[in-house]
């Protein structure tokens, strides 16, 4: 028989030094962003009441009763000074449900909230739940958008792996109790990574959206689109159009998804979003960023080449290895942002940069010239320049 008592302190103080251990930037970087040593949020930090049955007279073994799988794909916000994520927690049985972490700095010391998110189900429930995108809206709501999949109901019998997935909508004022509004009405049959724009547009409610052909497939779906529904409680967008295409060799030739909502700034709205290309391994997953045009946010103006931010080292390796995804990011009122990532459909991390750095990064990159002779060009550019500054190199 086990020792319960000695197995219970051992399992509260592995958690406790988990959840309260500093995190600490990683040298040198690339002076885009800053990545951070330890990942902020993982299954294991999801906590022990959860997970165990706690009552020596039920588990006299102390077994863990429901496994926690991950912990990605998180939405973020700054909430009463604190640095909160909305994650993607998924367990042993492959169901994904939100849970909200806090944390005093940004940067380590993520700790759950007592329970996960009781997310209202619509009159279809939904199947699983996943990648919920915040956004504060100047209706004075917190929206959370996030994908609802449901098995696809024409689908053979012996097709069990074939879904629909739709962008689910619900909001709420305090990040405990949410208001589930009507599933997003679109003309794609399969509807991810969908994201509220935090102003009206001409008085509308503003969604980028990602139509797509089949579950994994964009197909004809050309890219990120841009759509206005008159209202949110009864959410469609009647058109939309296409913001930023898929493109031939490029780090988003497959497809590509917008990240978290944009942040504004005197030069633009700045754009997080997700490229993926296909490759001998399996798709590969980066980040990439652009700018939009202030007083017509369908136009990009800036947009640097390739990848902003790609899998590194223990990142590249996971449930789906090859993968970083964002749905979370906070520019604090000093210009601080907080990206928060995931990688490889298993745990978060942040990157720490400013909107000066960002805004410096996306205009002044070059842009993807789409040849490789052009990518030389962009290199004898460079050298040249170089030529004319006095450095000791
Ligand atoms: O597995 C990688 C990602 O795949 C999907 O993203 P997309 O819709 O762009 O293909 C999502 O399932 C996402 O959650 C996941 O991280």
């Amino acid at each position: 028989m086990i020792d319960f008592e000695t197995r219970l302190q051992e399992l509260k103080a592995a958690h406790e030094a988990l959840v309260s251990r500093p995190n600490s930037q990683q040298e040198l970087g690339n002076g885009i962003f800053v990545r951070y040593r330890y990942p902020v949020l993982t299954a294991a930090h999801a906590p022990l009441v959860w997970r165990f049955d706690l009552d020596q007279d039920t588990n006299p073994y102390l077994m863990e009763r429901i496994c926690i799988n991950a912990a990605f794909n998180a939405g973020a916000i700054k909430w009463n000074g604190k640095y909160v994520l909305v994650a993607r927690v998924e367990g042993a049985d492959r169901k994904s449900f939100f849970a909200v972490a806090e944390s005093p700095n940004g940067i380590d010391n993520f700790r759950f909230w007592e329970y996960p998110v009781n997310m209202p189900e619509t009159a279809n429930p939904d199947t699983n739940v996943y990648d919920i995108r915040l956004t504060a809206h100047e209706d004075g709501w917190i929206y959370g958008l996030f994908c609802t999949e449901r098995r696809d109901p024409s689908a053979p019998e012996g097709d069990q792996s074939a879904a629909l997935a739709q962008c689910g909508i619900a909001r709420t004022k305090d990040l405990v109790k949410w208001e589930r509004l009507a599933d997003l009405k679109t003309s794609s049959p399969q509807q991810r990574n969908v994201v509220l724009h935090p102003e009206f547009v001409n008085g509308k409610y503003a969604f980028y959206t990602r139509p797509q052909d089949s579950f994994i497939e964009a197909g004809k779906g050309g890219g990120i689109g841009f759509g206005l529904s008159d209202s949110i409680e009864n959410a469609e967008i009647l058109e939309d159009q296409l913001l930023d295409k898929k493109q031939y060799h490029t780090v988003y030739e497959s497809k590509n998804g917008q990240g978290p909502a944009p942040i504004k700034t005197e030069k633009g709205w700045l754009h997080l979003a997700h490229g993926v290309r296909n490759t001998a391994a399996g798709l590969r997953y980066v980040l990439y960023m652009f700018m939009t045009d202030l007083k017509d946010i369908t136009k990009i103006i800036h947009k640097p080449a390739g990848y902003f931010i790609a899998p590194v080292g223990e990142e590249r390796v996971g449930d789906v290895s090859n993968v970083v995804f964002s749905n979370g990011w906070i520019a604090d009122d000093n210009g601080d942002v907080f990206i928060y990532y995931a990688s490889s459909d298993t745990r978060m991390h942040v990157a720490t940069t400013t909107v000066d750095q960002l805004i410096d990064y996306v205009v002044n990159t070059p842009q993807d010239g789409l040849r490789s002779a052009a990518s030389v060009q962009q290199i004898y550019q460079l050298i040249d320049k170089n030529k004319t500054v006095k450095v000791n190199c």
